[in-house]
């Protein structure tokens, strides 16, 4: 028997337990270990068997590691159905995590008892697939098509209270697992309960798939797995049970070989690799339970405002009595609009906004503070007299951090006497909502400052990347590469619009105009204000932004930017001024305007990004590929089923996309300069994941 499921036997009841930390994911081993289990309580001549999952959780679904890999027997739908079959009692006793192939488990199974804090779901399209171990096919008959298909297309997890009242589940018990389920099951063999199969009840009521389908698909922004569940529940009402679960095996492993899922699974295990650097191994964080934040515009308030939602004290420093008013207001307000999601409750509010936040006009109110927050001007000058005023105040051993989005962290550091404390902490706006942490680490940063950085983020909850010192570090620092791409597709020929709608079609919340729009066109403007002095003569900038700016349209804040949005439309509709604006430049500047497809602006706009996220790893600046991925996906609306922009490189095929950079550096060598990671990469036949790999 395999070590992976525990076999016992209590009186009638043979129990089944797994052990596979950390998760329980049905691997090989405890496939093949349920389906002997099975067989020897069959054997013996136990009457019931009971199910449930050792350590921290039930199972929590399929070994995604084996996904992509050529499959291995026994297959999950194999055990499924194994199980089911057995004409002995079998009962599940669920906690923690139910998932995917682990909630396909349970409800093959023919009873169900979980503790009140466990939760189930059905997460595959999060991962590029729909369930493919008979969930598509049980689940409906047991709660449903539509409750199913909302299940399984958000990919949401239930409590135990609700999947009790879908019928998911048949009770909810407070225990031990292994208790809970030995007395249920004794209980169902005291009352003669009968065996009760969810593949022999009738199949579910059909709806207008037609309508589901589209209706998922314009949902999903280009993922395809959502669409597919709609499929293999059809199924499900269409044709007898072994039919429905051999269609829903061919639209699995049709989803299995695709670039989303491969896109998906990539940021699945990107994202927890991204905070793992071997550089932080056995190096302990500092304390932090006391925050200092240094301004309370927008950026300060959102990183107070997270650091509340997270349980820590903080202590916010304005200039004013009246801006540290107006600060507390936009704080109340974030926490407001937290207590109307359900995210707070009305006495946590009270509590936080009682006690543990303090305002201050005082650089002395700092003094105790454990780390330390600045999010005021970005300007050399400012940052300065306000480390030099930390370093007069601030206790030792205290964390002092800068939000700076592109300035020096080696420059603000040599002001203090203390540089290895000084470690740069990006946020991105709103941040109490946006998931992504630069942690940008300077020359003389402290190990022990680095993983407090992490931790801090971590608690936040945030997607902690460690970025090196550069203007723009990671993210802005491509951002700035491809928006440059894109007003030269603008000045060339291709209309801001066009390319807002080819970028939103490859899977961006949001195309880069409309950003703009959002963002303030003022930022850009003062961006190229602050580099005009230094640009290099062969740099190609536009002008008419700037006489968007100089007219006072600075987008969504003023009403009109690259859209117009009069009439309280949310995404605006084309400022008329824009392509006339545009029109004259290229009469000045004597350019024909040329026509370009959307799949040309993609394949520039992604080339140009490539380009300067292999510059970006290639220098050190991000450690990984995987770290530049992670950027993009949680911090600038990258199409998570793309995996980020160098794993997306790498499913297009690197050799293709440095032929198209040398092509397009015929017509600018400047902007278009192959970089030197990508070339190596090419010359050697290898890709950016062979780095991750390399790095792990
Ligand atoms: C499926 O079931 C398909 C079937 O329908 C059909 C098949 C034929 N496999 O997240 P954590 C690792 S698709 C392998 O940090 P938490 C994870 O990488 C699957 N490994 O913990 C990490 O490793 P490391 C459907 C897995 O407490 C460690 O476990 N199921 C798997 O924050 C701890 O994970 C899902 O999509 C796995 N399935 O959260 C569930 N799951 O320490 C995916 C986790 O080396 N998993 N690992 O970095 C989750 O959502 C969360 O991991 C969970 C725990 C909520 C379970």
């Amino acid at each position: 028997m395999s070590e992976a499921i525990e076999y016992e036997r209590v009186g009638d009841i043979a129990v089944l337990k797994a052990n596979n930390p950390p998760v329980n994911a049905l691997g090989m081993d405890v496939r093949a270990g349920l389906i002997a289990g099975v067989e020897r309580a069959e054997a013996e001549g136990a009457r019931a068997i009971l199910i449930y999952g050792g350590g921290r959780t039930y199972f929590a679904g399929a070994d995604i590691r084996e996904f992509g890999k050529p499959p291995t027997k026994p297959y999950l739908p194999d055990v499924c159905n194994r199980i089911e079959a057995s004409p002995l009692l079998v009962v599940s006793a669920m906690h923690g995590t139910a998932l995917g192939g682990g909630l396909e488990i349970a409800v093959s199974t023919h009873y169900r008892i979980a503790v009140p804090s466990a939760r189930m779901g059905l997460p595959e399209v999060h991962l590029g697939l729909i369930p493919g171990a008979t969930g598509t096919q049980r689940l409906p008959r047991l709660v449903g098509v539509e409750k199913s298909l909302d299940i399984m297309t958000t990919g949401r997890q239930i409590n135990a209270q609700q999947a009790l009242e879908l019928g998911v589940i048949d009770g909810i018990a407070e225990g031990e697992p292994r208790d809970i389920g030995l007395t249920y099951a004794q209980e169902l063999l005291d009352a003669g309960a009968p065996r009760r199969a969810v593949s022999e009840m009738p199949a579910p009521a059909p709806i207008d798939f037609d309508a589901a389908y589209d209706a998922t698909l314009a949902r999903s922004r280009g993922q395809i797995s959502p669409a597919y569940c709609v499929r293999a529940v059809k199924a499900a009402c269409d044709l007898p049970f072994a039919e429905g679960v051999a269609a829903e095996r061919a639209l699995f492993r049709e989803l299995m070989e695709t670039d989303q899922r491969q896109g998906m699974i990539h940021a699945f295990f990107s994202e927890r690799a991204v905070s793992k650097l071997p550089e932080l191994e056995g190096v302990a964080p500092r304390d932090v339970n006391a925050i200092g934040v240094i301004g309370g515009g927008t950026m300060g308030s959102g990183i107070a405002t997270a650091c509340l939602l997270s349980g820590l004290n903080v202590v916010l420093l304005e200039m004013t009595p009246e801006a540290a008013e107006a600060a507390r207001g936009r704080i109340e307000g974030n926490l407001g609009g937290a207590v109307k999601r359900g995210k707070l409750s009305q006495d946590k509010y009270d509590a936080i906004t009682g006690k543990a936040l303090t305002l201050s006009t005082e650089y002395a109110a700092l003094s105790d503070v454990d780390l330390v927050i600045e999010a005021v001007f970005e300007e050399m000058g400012v940052k300065k007299q306000v480390f030099t005023q930390l370093d007069a105040v601030c206790k030792r051993g205290a964390v002092l951090a800068s939000n700076t989005s592109y300035l020096d962290i080696d420059e603000i550091a040599a002001c203090t006497s203390r540089r290895g404390d000084v470690i740069g902490l990006h946020f991105f706006s709103p941040a109490h909502v946006m998931k992504l942490l630069e942690v940008v680490v300077a020359d003389a940063t402290a190990p022990d400052v680095v993983a407090t950085g992490f931790a801090l983020g971590k608690k936040l909850g945030k997607v902690s990347v460690r970025a090196g010192v550069c203007d723009g570090f990671i993210g802005n620092r491509i951002l700035k590469t491809y928006r440059t791409c894109a007003d030269h597709l603008v000045l060339d020929g291709a209309s801001p619009y066009q390319i807002d709608k080819a970028m939103t079609g490859f899977g961006f919340a949001m195309g880069p105009f409309a950003v703009a729009d959002l963002a303030g066109l003022d930022i850009g403007w003062a961006t190229r204000k602050r580099l005009a002095p230094t640009r290099d003569p062969r740099e190609r900038v536009p002008t008419y932004p700037d006489k968007l700016c100089e007219h006072g349209n600075f987008g969504q804040k003023t009403g009109k930017g690259y859209y117009d949005y009069a009439g309280g439309k949310r995404g605006g509709v084309p400022n008329p001024q824009v392509m006339e604006l545009i029109e004259a430049e290229r009469a000045e500047l004597g350019i024909a305007p040329r026509e370009f497809s959307d799949e040309d602006i993609v394949r520039r706009y992604m080339a140009s990004m490539v380009n300067e996220a292999a510059k970006v790893v290639g220098e050190g600046i991000a450690r990984r590929p995987l770290d530049v991925d992670m950027t993009l996906l949680f911090g600038y609306g990258f199409p998570r089923y793309n995996g980020g922009p160098l794993k997306w490189a790498d499913m297009q095929g690197l050799p293709a996309l440095l032929d198209d950079i040398c092509g397009y550096a015929e017509e600018d060598a400047y902007f278009w300069q192959p970089a030197p990671l990508l070339e190596q990469l090419v010359a050697e036949g290898r890709s950016f994941d062979d780095l991750n790999k390399e790095a792990a």
